[in-house]
């Protein structure tokens, strides 16, 4: 049975999962489910509320994680997204809950969720709150990714993974609020950023994505 994925543009969570389909070609079917206005029951489908959420074989997962977990053992014979090597594997297990659990609250939930969700809501943006992120709460989260990228190609291994599309995803709500990593002080992040960002599977998605912020941010 083909495969539903419950999201909306623009999550950073349902961006990883989009972009870890589209690596390893599975087929698929978005159905849009905005987070603030879901359907009464989409709780059976996310007990939680929350995006993405995923249906295939009759099974219902959420949690962007899970759901990347579940499609790496479930579609074996497409490309592999988490080292086989165990240090690997667990490095990139690590990274990927930082990036959904100590970078989300701030590139995603503070930046983008003030410029671009309040926006669309018609409310002000806090910037006090923004600025304290960039100045206090996310350099020692940009030096820590620094280090762990610097002299390497890829976050996690020898190969690209979820390490690289989660930290990645999170970084496009970071630039959809209008900020950017400097090249100066950070200069491998930054640049492995731009490099996984311009993969096909994002670029598609961020395509659209940005024309959209683009013009509510301008307008
Ligand atoms: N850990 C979850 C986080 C999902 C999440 O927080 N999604 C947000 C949208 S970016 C959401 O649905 N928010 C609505 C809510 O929390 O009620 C995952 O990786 O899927």
């Amino acid at each position: 049975m083909a495969i539903k994925l419950y999201g909306a543009a623009l999550s950073p969570f349902v961006r990883k999962t989009r972009v870890f389909l589209a690596e390893k070609d599975i087929p698929f079917e978005s159905v849009h489910v905005d987070p603030f206005n879901a359907p009464e029951d989409y709780s059976n489908i996310n007990p939680l509320r929350r995006i993405p959420a995923m249906e295939h074989d009759g099974r219902l997962l959420a949690d962007s994680a899970v759901i990347c977990a579940y499609l790496e053992r479930a579609f074996p014979e497409t490309p592999a997204l988490y080292p086989m090597d165990a240090a690997d594997y667990a490095h990139a297990l690590w990274l990927e809950k930082y990036a959904d659990y100590e970078l989300a609250p701030l590139t995603t939930f503070t930046v983008f969720r003030n410029r671009v969700i309040m926006k669309l809501m018609g409310k002000p943006s806090d910037e006090e709150r923004i600025a304290r992120a960039l100045t206090e709460k996310l350099p020692p989260h940009f030096a820590y990714l620094e280090s762990q990228i610097k002299g390497r190609e890829w976050l996690a291994g020898e190969q690209f993974s979820i390490a690289d599309i989660a930290v990645a995803s999170q970084f496009a709500n970071f630039a959809h609020g209008g900020e950017h990593l400097d090249p100066q002080q950070y200069p491998s992040l930054a640049a492995h950023v731009d490099k996984v960002l311009s993969r096909p599977s994002f670029s598609a998605l961020l395509e659209r994505e940005n024309s959209f912020v683009a013009k509510l941010r301008g307008g």
